[in-house]
């Protein structure tokens, strides 16, 4: 009963304040905050930057603690575990092109981890991440249509058996029942990767939604002879789900909600793993001018996603993560499934920074959003302040 009194209340708290914020009147605390962030973004609308701000705002404090009901007077960090690790995913660790080159045989190695990881390192949340290799999502994997696969994974988990399904193989379970590895085991299976595109990996060891919600998923870039098209930057990105007992906003170790996984009801929607991943950790920088390459997928496991760039029209989206389709061109917001991928491609030609969010914006309150960085020169012709003369 109290879980539910505190979600009613959470969800009408967001309303006043963000509808507060957009209507530019004093509402609750953080407002001032909210107002400085939102004049900081100044080329965010007022919507999103009310959202953004409620995600975090700058003074060290979090405005989604307030929300939640936690105690105001607890200071940030305490009840952490010492030794929570950062799972993050830098997004520029992303494989490197393949390239014009003939089919070969890649070898790739994963690791199943079972991790305690930094989930908000502000308030000092910490959760029990399932890993390929440490961090969320697992390493791009990146190969040619006509490459033969050789994955190998070892399990060094202590608590369960994991595997991999990976949507680009052809075979019954994607390699799942081949890769299924208890503790301290290795295995290992190989498939061709006949169909180019951008696919969805992941865990499929049974729970399949908890081994993925709890982080083990991640993208394999099957490119056509000859590669990609340049771009002058490439990222890499992927949106989960957290599924915590204690509401959004906690501190110290939170406990996975089985329940709520059940009913698909998130605490967390997070961008490469954790709170904060993709703004204060690791934000994308690129200069006017320059292209823009985001591999973008949904490990979910069970929402989907409308990726938007704000102040941004997507000049080509992979749509589905498939090559063999011509991409779309000139998209406000796509649709990725879980379970799906896309890329995104833009070429600002405007400094300054730029959000990458879920368009179900109330998704940033709960963490979701990441930011470019854009630096170079203003271009008045197409955007500025004042009237047109
Ligand atoms: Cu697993």
């Amino acid at each position: 009963m109290q879980n539910t009194h505190n979600r009613e209340r959470i969800g009408i708290l967001l309303f006043v304040v963000s509808f507060g914020a957009v209507a530019g009147t004093p509402v609750v605390r953080g407002q001032s905050s909210l107002s400085g962030i939102a004049q900081a973004q100044g080329k965010l609308d007022a919507a999103a930057a009310s959202f953004i701000a409620i995600s975090r705002n700058h003074d060290g404090d979090s405005h989604t603690q307030m929300i939640s009901g936690a105690d105001k007077t607890q200071e940030p960090g305490q009840g952490s575990v010492p030794n929570a690790v950062d799972i993050v995913r830098d997004p520029s660790d992303v494989a490197p092109p393949v390239g014009n080159r003939d089919p070969q045989i890649v070898k790739v190695s994963l690791v199943a981890q079972e991790l305690e990881g930094k989930l908000d390192t502000v308030l000092g949340a910490t959760y029990e991440y399932w890993t390929f290799n440490g961090k969320v999502p697992g390493p791009m994997i990146r190969v040619r249509q006509g490459d033969t696969v050789e994955v190998t994974l070892k399990n060094e988990g202590r608590l369960v058996s994991h595997s991999i399904d990976l949507h680009a193989a052809l075979g019954p379970g994607g390699g799942m029942e081949l890769t299924e590895a208890k503790q301290g085991e290795s295995r290992t299976f190989t498939f061709k990767a006949i169909v180019p595109g951008v696919f969805v990996y992941h865990c499929g060891t049974n729970l399949a939604a908890q081994h993925i919600a709890n982080g083990m998923y991640g993208l394999i870039i099957v490119e056509p002879p000859g590669g990609l098209p340049h771009v002058d930057h490439e990222f890499y990105v992927m949106q989960g789900e957290i599924y915590t007992v204690e509401d959004l906003g906690g501190q110290g170790h939170q406990k996975m909600s089985l329940s709520k996984l059940m009913d698909e009801r998130p605490e967390y929607f997070v961008f490469n793993g954790a709170v904060g991943a993709l703004t204060e950790q690791h934000p994308m920088h690129a200069k006017v001018g320059e292209t823009i390459r985001i591999f973008f997928g949904v490990g979910g496991p069970n929402l989907i996603s409308s990726p938007h760039i704000i102040g941004q029209v997507l000049e080509r989206v992979y749509n589905e993560g498939s090559f063999t389709s011509p991409p779309l061109t000139s998209v406000q917001t796509t649709v990725v499934p879980p379970g799906g991928a896309t890329i995104l491609e833009i070429k600002p030609q405007v400094p300054g920074s730029y959000k990458l969010v879920d368009h179900a914006l109330v998704r940033v309150a709960r963490s979701l959003v990441g930011a470019i960085e854009v630096t170079g020169p203003a271009n008045r012709d197409l955007f500025h302040d004042g009237p047109s003369q």
